[in-house]
């Protein structure tokens, strides 16, 4: 489980925009590299971690965005893809590939499901969005990761959609165009590489 206790200050963002489309691991974790190892334990200390250093605490945190009430035609595939996620790091929203989501959180307000996941949203180190289904909150979310100066990379296959044009317009969002799922991972391995 995720826990204020974790939140790590990356310190040092690039401030140019280039840069903040893929930061490398090296950018996103130089501040803790020059931590001591007591800072690194200081960082987690109320969450029965604190044997643990930055070094095994720091996955990136990954906010997968994928179409719900604007379509669950691709809910497998969001599925699949937080799967293969979790290589790189913790996928904060695992339910947006559950296709039981429907039901599940027909009893959640709305005002809550908004509240916890612009919370989610806001400890995110990268958003990475599917758009072959277009969805308002999916656009939302972006827009939320552009403002908040989250790296942002979009998904999408072009044979079936055609991306609303103030995604593919926004020099921001790095687009990856795919067909296959093998092709998808890739574009995940590269993402994280
Ligand atoms: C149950 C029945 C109808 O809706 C639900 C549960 N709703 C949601 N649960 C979790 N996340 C949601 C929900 N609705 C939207 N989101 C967030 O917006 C997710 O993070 C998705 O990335 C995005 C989907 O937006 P829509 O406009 O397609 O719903």
């Amino acid at each position: 489980m995720l826990s204020a206790g974790r939140r790590i200050d990356y310190g040092t963002y690039p401030s140019r925009l280039k840069d903040l489309r893929k930061p490398s691991r090296k950018m996103l974790f130089a501040k803790e590299d020059r931590m001591t190892n007591c800072e690194k334990r200081m960082i987690s200390p109320t969450d029965g971690d604190t044997d643990k250093t930055a070094a095994e605490v720091k996955r990136p945190r990954i906010y997968f965005a994928g179409s719900i009430r604007g379509g669950r035609e691709d809910a497998r595939l969001y599925r699949r893809l937080i799967e293969y996620l979790k290589k790189y790091g913790d996928v904060l929203t695992e339910h947006v590939g559950d296709p039981s989501l429907m039901s599940i959180e027909e009893a959640e307000t709305d005002r809550y499901i908004y509240e916890r996941d612009v919370s989610w949203l806001r400890q995110s180190d990268i958003v990475i969005a599917e758009c072959t289904s277009p969805s308002l909150g999916v656009g939302y979310e972006l827009c939320y990761a552009e403002r908040h100066e989250k790296p942002a990379h979009i998904l999408y296959r072009s044979s079936e959609c055609e991306l609303s044009a103030m995604l593919s317009g926004d020099k921001y969002f790095i687009i990856h165009s795919y067909e296959t799922e093998q092709e998808a991972f890739g574009i995940i391995d590269g993402i994280f590489s």
